[in-house]
C-alpha cells in the first residue's frame, strides 16, 4: 500500500479526547472536523475544530454511535480520515469497515485485528503460535457444567468464569468450589447473552491479588512493531481506572523487556497497525499473563507520552498515512515518571455517585510537569448523557516521588465548584503509604478506601493545615520575644521591630 497524505481529519468523539486529537492534528497542519449532538452545540471541541457537523440528539445512541451519520459528516466535509478516539465507535469493526468502504482512512488497526481482539477466545487462539504466557484455563467456549467442573478441578479453585465478548469485568464470576460451578456458569452465560449477544464463556484460574500492567504498542503496516513500555493501572474501582502511572514502580528492566516482547508478539499475531495496548495481570511472584488487547488509543496514554517524549496521536496519524515508524526499539527509553488522575464528576464521599451540574468555578492547575487534558470550561453544565470524566490531570517528575508530590500540589491547585469530583480521592491515594511505597494491586480501593477518610480531610484543607502549622511555629518561636517586648517595638504592620 502506498502513502496517502491526510489533509483533513474528522474526530468521531467529544470532550477531552476530541480536543486532544485535534490539537495534534492542528500542529501537523491537518484540518479538523468536529461532530456534535444537540447538547454539545457549544462544546469546546466544536469551538476548536475548523468545521463542525451536527449529528443528532444528545443520547450517544442517536448521535456519536451512529455509523452512517459519522460517515455522512466525513463525506460532506471532504475529510480523508476519521479518528475515533476511545469509547463510542473506536472498537467497532463495522465502523472501521464502513470507513474503508467509503474510501476514508480509519485511524486505527484493520477490521480483522479489531474483530480478533474483540473476542477473548479468538485472541487466545491468535496468540497460540507465539510464546505468550496465559492464565491456565480453557481455550474454547464451555459447553456444559460437567466439562467445566472437570477443568476447574484440574486447575484448582478459585476459578474465574469469563465471557468471551466481555470487557470491563462484565460477565465475570469468581467460583470457589465445584458445588457452585453449574449455577454461576448458567448466570454468566445468560448475562453474556443479554449484554453482548454472545453467550460464550470460558474458565481461567483466578489470580487473587494481581496488578494490572499494560504495555503500549505502536506498529506500522510495514511489519515494524515497537513497545513503549508499561503503564500500571491497578488503582481502579469497579473496573474503572482512577489513577495510572508509567513506568510501574515494580518492573525490573528484565521483566519489562520480557513483557514488552510478549506484547509486541500479541500485536504481530493479528498484524496490528497503529497504537494499541496489551493488558497483562502480574501476580505476587511477578509472573505475568496475557489478558486482552485494546485496539484503540487509551484514556491513560498521556503517561506514556510523558516518559517517552512521543506524541501517540501523531504516531497514529503517520502510521495511518502509510509511513514507516521513524524509530527503532533501541531508540526508545524511559525518562522520568508520570502519574495520571482521572477527574470524574462523581462524589467520592457518596459511593462515587454521578455528580451532575454546572461548573460554577473551573480553574485547572498549571506549572512545569503539569498537564491537564480537559474538555470543559467554566460555566458549562456537565451533561448526563456521556462518560462522567471531565478531565485528566497528569504530572511528570524526574522520579516517582516527585511526580506524586506534583500531583498532590496540582490537586490542591485545581479549583472546581458546582459539582463533586474525584480530586479528593486522588489526594487520598497520593498520600497513602501503600501507593507511595508502590505496594498496590487491583484491590487497593476496596482494601483501603472508605469515604470518611476524605470527609475528615475535606473539613480542613491542606493549605489551611499548613498555614495553621506555620502560624503556630511562628507563635512559639516568637513567644519569648513577645513576652519581653513592649508594644512600642512593633512596626505598623504588626511585625517585630528589630
Ligand atoms: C482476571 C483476574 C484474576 N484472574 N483474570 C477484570 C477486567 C478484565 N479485563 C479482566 N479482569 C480480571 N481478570 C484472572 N484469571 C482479575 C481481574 C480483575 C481486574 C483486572 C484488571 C484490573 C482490575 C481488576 C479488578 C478486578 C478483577
Amino acid at each position: 500500500m502506498s502513502e496517502q497524505v491526510i489533509k483533513k481529519i474528522l474526530v468521531a468523539n467529544r470532550g477531552e479526547i476530541a480536543l486532544r486529537v485535534m490539537r495534534t492534528a492542528r500542529r501537523m497542519d491537518i484540518a479538523t472536523v468536529a461532530v456534535y449532538s444537540d447538547i454539545d452545540r457549544d462544546a469546546p471541541h466544536v469551538m476548536f475544530a475548523n468545521e463542525a457537523i451536527h449529528i443528532g440528539p444528545s443520547p450517544a445512541s442517536q448521535s456519536y454511535l451512529i455509523i452512517d451519520k459519522i460517515i455522512g459528516a466525513a463525506k460532506a466535509t471532504g475529510a480523508d480520515a476519521i479518528h475515533p478516539g476511545y469509547g463510542f465507535l473506536s472498537e467497532n469493526s463495522e465502523f472501521a469497515k464502513a470507513c474503508t468502504a467509503a474510501d476514508i482512512i480509519f485511524i486505527g488497526p484493520s477490521t480483522k485485528a479489531i474483530e480478533v481482539m474483540g473476542s477473548k477466545l479468538a485472541a487466545k487462539e491468535a496468540v497460540k503460535n507465539y510464546d505468550i504466557p496465559m492464565v491456565p484455563g480453557t481455550e474454547s467456549a464451555l459447553e456444559d457444567a460437567t466439562e467445566a467442573i472437570t477443568i476447574a478441578d484440574s486447575i484448582g479453585y478459585p476459578i474465574l468464569i469469563k465471557a468471551s465478548a466481555g470487557g470491563g469485568g462484565k460477565g465475570m464470576r469468581v467460583v470457589e468450589s465445584a458445588a457452585d460451578v453449574e449455577e454461576q456458569m448458567k448466570r454468566a452465560i445468560s448475562e453474556a447473552k443479554s449484554a453482548f449477544g454472545d453467550g460464550s464463556v470460558f474458565i481461567e484460574k483466578y489470580i487473587t491479588s494481581p496488578r494490572h500492567i499494560e504495555i503500549q504498542i505502536l506498529a506500522d503496516r510495514h511489519g515494524n512493531v515497537l513497545h513503549l513500555f508499561e503503564r500500571e493501572c491497578s488503582i481502579q474501582r469497579r473496573h474503572q481506572k482512577v489513577v495510572e502511572e508509567a513506568p510501574s514502580a515494580v518492573l525490573t528492566p528484565e521483566l519489562r523487556e520480557r513483557m514488552g516482547k510478549a506484547a509486541a508478539d500479541v500485536a504481530r499475531s493479528c498484524d496490528y497497525e497503529g497504537a494499541g495496548t496489551v493488558e497483562f495481570l502480574l501476580d505476587d511472584d511477578y509472573n505475568f499473563y496475557f489478558l486482552e488487547m485494546n485496539t484503540r488509543l487509551q484514556v491513560e496514554h498521556p503517561v506514556t507520552e510523558m516518559i517517552t517524549g512521543l506524541d501517540l496521536v501523531e504516531q497514529q496519524i503517520k502510521v495511518a498515512q502509510g509511513e514507516v515508524l521513524s524509530m527503532k526499539q533501541e531508540d526508545l527509553s524511559i525518562t522520568g515518571h508520570a502519574v495520571e488522575l482521572r477527574v470524574y464528576a462523581e462524589d467520592p464521599e457518596e459511593n462515587f455517585m454521578p455528580s451532575i451540574g454546572n461548573l460554577k468555578v473551573y480553574r485547572a492547575p498549571e506549572g512545569e510537569g503539569v498537564r491537564v487534558d480537559d474538555g470543559f470550561r467554566e460555566g458549562m453544565d456537565v451533561p448526563i448523557f456521556y462518560d462522567p470524566m471531565i478531565a485528566k490531570l497528569i504530572t511528570y517528575g524526574a522520579t516517582r516521588k516527585e511526580a506524586i508530590e506534583k500531583m498532590t500540589k496540582a490537586i490542591n491547585d485545581y479549583q472546581i465548584e458546582g459539582i463533586k469530583t474525584t480530586l479528593p480521592f486522588g489526594a487520598f491515594v497520593c498520600k497513602h503509604d501503600a501507593f507511595i511505597s508502590g505496594k498496590i494491586d487491583t484491590h487497593f480501593v476496596k482494601k483501603y478506601y472508605t469515604p470518611s477518610l476524605i470527609a475528615e480531610e475535606a473539613s480542613i484543607s491542606d493549605d489551611e493545615k499548613v498555614a495553621a502549622m506555620i502560624a503556630l511555629q511562628a507563635y512559639l518561636d516568637k513567644k519569648e520575644k513577645l513576652t519581653i517586648a513592649n508594644a512600642s517595638s512593633f512596626n505598623w504592620d504588626g511585625r517585630l521591630g528589630n
